[in-house]
């Protein structure tokens, strides 16, 4: 299968804490893995995303005693939801699900490490300034084009595309390797989030 020229494959987030067991879990999250697995096979340059928080992370409900999972609030750089305490740096529930398989992946990046801001985009944190240096990456590698895959559909990989059409690059989401959290209506909100920025969707039978 040829290589894609000067596009990268995202993958975001493909961690045990997001798949059935883990502290995030969503229902069949684990069943896209394969296919991710298969897809990144007609790409040179992967890229793999890793969520990783400190114990004491913004987003956990935990640290907002009079708040539960899945509440709204407003912090400094906008709306944050909180979520029950996931992905902890070096814990077995932030470790990659043991089906990826994709050993030619050249970067794994971490975000969402400074206590204080979330990330669920692998470009730009949640105050939608600070730099994960990713951009520049990709800009190093001549790469103009950005597919993205993984979990969760409605929070990390659309964060992660709508980023990249900002940023200038051509975006597709590959619909049927993602998989989403679809709390109150999250996923519909995403697609049209991501139409409205340009970004693209595709499918696996594009591959094949
Ligand atoms: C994610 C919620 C919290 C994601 C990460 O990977 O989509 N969602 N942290
Ligand atoms: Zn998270």
């Amino acid at each position: 299968m040829p290589k894609q020229q000067g596009s990268v494959l995202i993958v975001v987030d493909v961690q045990k804490g997001f798949c059935p067991g883990g502290n995030l879990a969503i229902a069949h999250a684990n069943e896209i893995i394969p296919n991710i697995n298969k897809i990144a096979q007609s790409f040179e340059h992967v890229v793999l995303t890793q969520d990783w928080h400190p114990q004491d992370h913004i987003s956990f409900a935990s640290q907002h005693p009079t708040q539960k999972v899945y509440d709204k609030i407003q912090l400094s750089y906008g709306t944050q939801t909180l979520w029950p305490d996931h992905c902890i740096q070096a814990t077995d529930d932030a470790a990659f699900h043991p089906d990826l398989n994709i050993p030619h992946a050249q970067l794994i990046l971490r975000k969402g490490w400074h206590s204080h801001i979330d990330s669920y985009s692998a470009f730009l944190e949640a105050d939608h300034k600070t730099s994960t240096g990713l951009a520049a990456y990709l800009h190093a590698h001549q790469i103009t084009t950005v597919y993205v895959v993984g979990i969760a559909t409605d929070f990390c990989v659309a964060w992660t595309a709508i980023d990249a059409c900002k940023l200038g690059f051509e975006c597709y989401v590959i619909a049927d390797a993602c998989k989403a959290i679809d709390h109150n209506g999250s996923l519909q909100h995403a697609w049209q989030d991501m139409r409205q920025h340009g970004v693209k969707h595709t499918y696996l039978k594009s591959f094949s």
